[in-house]
């Protein structure tokens, strides 16, 4: 019997079970009533692949080129933050089974690992960036961050746009807390200098006392459905509070709009990719201020419940012909799970796609070793499943490669 599973569902089952339930609830769980996920998952099953018969495609290609560089496959490995709510080995574990299956790593800001660490274990693989973008105030961290993943070799910069609010997610307000998560998580991520010097100040400008800070966390952790406890509070105090200032800087409101994009371009002079792009509108902004790239997306469901599944959103934005004339780079995720679903998204107009919560279940599961069975597993599939579609390459995939029903296929 293998060790692992090739079935995704058996991944997110093996993660439930090794790891504390409110860590794996906040991976797993989504906003609200989370009709937004259910929508993600079940849209793959309304677009339906057509396989061509009696076609040579014993050797197959499934490179795709992103920005003038080939990649391998047409993976990506999602921003998921503080990794080491899961695994020990967090972010460190997943870039060196990134790096040896090939896929590029996207590594988030809320990581529990340094951006040098998490290089040094990625090696010669692909590594891209992904910002939460802090506040005008804190412009100074920006830079910082971004300094430090160019001279790290992180070759694309990822911004996320839907996150400048944290959505409203049940199964953390009734299992966890935000900055509960954080704090346990993020000790060693909050390594950047300005943000240490930032938090500093902010502390030494405050002149409560201890116990008001305390009881001020206190209260918090009380809030409906929050875990408390004094001995969390008094062993957490210090880290979660870091991540309270954390939050602050980057997800206590929408304080950014498009025209601030072009500050970024003074800290970045490589690609820059926008992620939760939902709308055919939105994409032509991306277009009208020099965006090189788009993340069709919702965040796997976790922010605006009730929004439309991604693949839906993918399957409007792939066909805008501006958007398609434009030159401008789509990318998918939200509901990736196997390889018929990575050709249903490139048929719909993605270069490539992310895959998130997967991977994660894989580290909670078996740390390096879990991601690197989660990611082959997915590649395997995708080859198959390109062979099975009758296809010699990625490249060849189109928009006739499937059609849209209306009602799930009874089978
Ligand atoms: C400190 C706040 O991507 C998620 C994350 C949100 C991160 C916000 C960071 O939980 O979906």
């Amino acid at each position: 019997r293998p060790k692992y599973s090739t079935k995704p569902a058996q991944w997110e089952a093996a993660a439930r079970a090794a790891v504390p339930l409110p860590n794996f609830l906040y991976v797993n769980g989504s906003a609200s009533s989370e009709s937004t996920y259910a929508a993600n998952m079940s849209a793959f099953q309304r677009y339906r692949l057509r396989p061509w018969m009696l076609v040579q495609a014993t050797r197959r290609d499934m490179s795709v080129e992103i920005f003038g560089r080939r990649y391998p496959t047409p993976l990506l490995a999602a921003p998921i933050g503080v990794q080491g709510i899961l695994h020990r080995e967090a972010e460190e574990a997943t870039a060196r089974a990134c790096a040896s299956v090939k896929v590029p790593m996207i590594l988030s800001t809320a990581a529990t690992r340094s951006i040098e660490q998490v290089a040094e274990a990625n090696g010669d693989g692909d590594r891209w960036y992904q910002l939460y973008w802090p506040k005008p105030q804190a412009e100074e961290f920006t830079a910082s961050l971004l300094r430090r993943a160019k001279a790290s070799g992180f070759q694309v910069l990822v911004v996320t746009l839907d996150t400048f609010m944290i959505g409203w997610r049940p199964s953390d307000l009734d299992e966890s807390y935000l900055p509960f998560i954080y704090g346990t998580g993020c000790a060693v991520g909050f390594s950047d200098p300005v943000f240490q010097r930032m938090y500093e100040k902010e502390q030494a400008e405050d002149t409560r006392s201890v116990s008001e800070k305390i009881s001020e966390i206190w209260q918090i952790l009380k809030r409906p459905g929050s875990v408390g406890g004094a001995a969390k509070v008094l062993a957490h105090a210090g880290v979660m509070k870091k991540a309270m200032f954390f939050t602050s800087l980057i997800a206590s409101g929408s304080y950014r709009d498009w025209n601030d994009l072009q500050t970024l371009r003074k800290y970045w002079d490589g690609p820059i990719v926008l992620k939760g792009i939902q709308t055919v509108e939105d994409a032509h902004r991306a277009i009208d201020h020099g965006i090189e790239g788009i993340v069709v997306s919702n965040h796997g469901g976790r922010q605006l419940d009730g929004a439309m599944a991604s693949l839906d959103a993918l399957a409007e934005i792939g066909a805008d012909d501006r958007v398609k004339s434009s030159g401008l780079t789509i990318l998918f995720d939200s509901g990736i799970r196997t390889g018929s679903d990575v050709l249903k998204a490139l048929a719909l107009g993605a270069r490539a796609v992310l895959v998130g919560r997967p991977y994660v279940y894989g580290l909670a599961m078996g740390g390096e070793e879990g991601v690197r069975h989660v990611l082959n597993c997915m590649l395997a599939d995708t080859d198959n499943s390109l062979a099975n579609l009758g296809k010699k390459s990625i490249a060849e995939i189109s928009r006739d490669d499937l059609r849209v029903i209306q009602q799930p296929a009874k089978l």
